[in-house]
């Protein structure tokens, strides 16, 4: 595979994952998913994560995993690579994994004293990759071990930080987001 191929494959691949995050900003609000339950002197997730924002970003990373898959066929045709179809189960796995890495990496905020809103760099970044990947190794195996090869890890693990930074800072320039991370 030369380096073009493998960082096609790697966002491809992660889109259902890239996603979640970004429809969930836009769907936000409503109930908070810890109904407003506290651990210790802090929230257990805070008032970012809502109900409503987690179904809209996993519907949104199923929805683009569709898309993509009816795509796939005529997108490697024309670039002369293939590029993956998507499972359902893989399309879950990579949705509901950016979800709950988002959630998990909320808990872990609040556990170290930070506010809704504050940095944490690294985790910011890399939350949904932590997850995703995982479980999508548990729900869909084979079509992982196909498609995610080491290089392809690689790729993901550098790629996803500058992505990551670039959207939201965007996001927050069009006034979408509150803060730029
Ligand atoms: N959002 C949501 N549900 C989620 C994730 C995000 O409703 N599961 C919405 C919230 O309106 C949230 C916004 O998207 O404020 C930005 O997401 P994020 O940066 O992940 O949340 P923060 O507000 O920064 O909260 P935290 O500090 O807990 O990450
Ligand atoms: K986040
Ligand atoms: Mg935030």
């Amino acid at each position: 595979m030369t380096l073009l191929e493998t960082v096609v494959i790697a966002f491809w691949a992660m889109l259902p994952a890239y996603v979640p995050n970004n429809a969930a900003v836009l769907a936000g609000g409503g109930q908070p998913i810890d109904g407003g339950r506290t651990w210790g002197d802090e929230r257990v997730l805070g008032d970012g994560k809502t109900w409503r924002g987690t179904a809209a970003g996993i519907a949104a990373g199923l929805a683009l995993a569709g898309v993509l898959t009816l795509l796939a066929d005529d997108v490697g045709a024309a670039l002369g690579f293939a590029v993956p179809a998507f499972e359902p189960l893989a399309a879950l796995g990579l949705a509901a994994g950016a979800m709950l890495g988002d959630i998990l990496a909320s808990f872990l905020k609040r556990r170290t004293g930070r506010q809704r809103g504050a940095m944490f760099p690294g985790l910011d970044q890399l939350d949904f990759v932590v997850v995703s990947l995982p479980l999508t190794a548990l729900l869909a195996t084979e079509w992982f071990l196909e498609w995610f090869t080491w290089d392809v890890i690689l790729v993901v693990v550098v790629l996803t930080p500058v992505l990551h930074v670039t959207t939201n800072v965007v996001a927050y320039n069009l006034g979408l987001k509150d803060e730029p991370w």
